[in-house]
């Protein structure tokens, strides 16, 4: 690791991330408990008393997936580019994160140290798909990618992309960095390209809709919206990395987590080698575990992970299509049971679509109570006929 002016690599205390597994929160703060105010130490005992099946994780790289030139440095600092021209990195957590939650991370930031050629700045991003990575240079590893939201330290000045002069941040959506889709800014903020590591805290409020920026402490930019509704068709559920790039210009772009505290879900599990390969070979199948409230098309949570196993799959396989069929019981009219099959057969589609998943690959179905595939007359049989069944096929080139 290399030694830098200002605050250095090795004056953070080990050992520190906070998360939240299967919606459960785990808190780690990297400070230690001198560093903790009386107040904030009785809600962290408090919380920990609260959550009695948490237990502490500590960072570990191998929470992350680095990519490009990404190298790490220490246990929680990683070097995202060197000062070199047409450098891309990035670092990407591998649990996805519930934006349906607050959460909040604490980081260091190190933007190089050639303030007046230095280029071209970091990208914090969300986006419902693992591992993604946009174009580099100018694009910062965040132009081009759909659907996602993206936090920007740009440190280099595109005039085609009404970036202003001096270095500054800017919340944007879906892959553009041109100022005119902001979401929110451009800010204007101090020179950050001093070889010094600046702290940077990333914070969203979820239950008033705000996400904030402090830099050293100070708040630089606050948007104020639905992130989930307005950027990822109601999907709560997405993965976050970091990226960094530069281009004609360059410098040192590093980062270092203080502190991270959200929740995660479980990463989506897919299909078994037998189920995906009867999908992919064309067999019409029940969907296990799919369910609904009582009369309603509103999907049950536990649903949500067998349809990420069916995202997951249409994702591995781009020149598949679905057919995706809706059925009901025979229980009320079957005008009624058309209508409510059709519109349970959307929801999935829906879902799929909100995840990425283009609606040209997918045609829906109502057939109502036509198609019992058990009996009508016992409540188990009812069940089992109120039920969604998939066929996947490759259409002919
Ligand atoms: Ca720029
Ligand atoms: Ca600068």
């Amino acid at each position: 690791m290399d030694s830098k002016p200002g605050k250095n690599h090795q004056e953070l205390p080990p050992n520190g991330i906070s998360s939240n597994l299967n919606g459960r929160v785990i808190t780690n703060s990297l400070k230690t408990i001198r560093d903790i105010p009386v107040f904030w130490l009785i809600a962290l005992l408090a919380s920990i008393a609260s959550q009695a099946i948490a237990q502490a994780q500590s960072l570990n790289v191998n929470d992350f997936v680095l990519s490009g030139d990404t190298r790490q440095l220490g246990d929680r600092c990683f070097r995202l580019t060197e000062a070199v021209d047409w450098a891309s990195g990035s670092i990407w957590y591998k649990a996805p994160i519930r934006l349906d939650a607050s959460f909040e991370m604490q980081l260091h930031l190190m933007l190089g140290c050639d303030d007046r050629t230095g280029a071209d700045g970091m990208v914090f991003v969300f986006s419902p798909y693992a591992q993604v990575t946009g174009r580099p240079g100018e694009g910062m590893g965040f132009s081009g990618l759909y659907p996602s939201l993206g936090i920007e330290i740009d440190t280099w000045e595109n005039e085609h992309l009404s970036d202003p002069p001096q270095d500054h941040v800017a919340i944007l959506q879906h892959g553009y960095v041109d100022h005119l889709f902001n979401l929110e800014g451009p800010v204007v903020i101090k020179n950050v390209e001093d070889c010094q590591l600046h702290d940077f805290d990333i914070r969203w409020d979820e239950p008033n809709k705000i996400l904030s920026l402090h830099l050293d402490g100070a708040r630089i930019i606050t948007y104020h919206g639905d992130l989930v509704k307005e950027l990822f068709g109601g999907n709560p559920v997405v993965y976050w990395g970091v990226t960094a790039a530069t281009g004609k210009f360059n410098n040192r772009q590093e980062i270092c987590f203080e502190k991270l505290e959200f929740s995660t879900v479980a990463t989506p599990t897919v299909f078994t080698p037998a189920e995906a390969r009867a999908l992919l070979g064309g067999k019409l199948s029940t969907l296990a575990h799919i369910s609904y409230q009582s009369g309603s098309t509103k999907l049950l949570p536990e649903s949500e992970q067998e349809l990420n196993k069916l995202v997951q799959l249409m994702r591995m396989n781009p020149s598949h299509k679905i057919i995706i069929q809706g059925h009901t019981d025979n229980q009320g009219s079957s005008q009624v049971n058309q209508k409510l099959s059709e519109q349970r057969a959307q929801t999935i589609a829906d879902f799929l679509i909100a995840r990425g998943i283009r609606p040209d690959r997918i045609q829906v179905q109502g057939l109502g109570e036509d198609f019992p595939e058990h009996s009508n007359d016992t409540p188990s049989g009812r069940l089992k006929n109120r039920r969604i069944m998939v066929q996947l096929y490759k259409p002919k080139a």
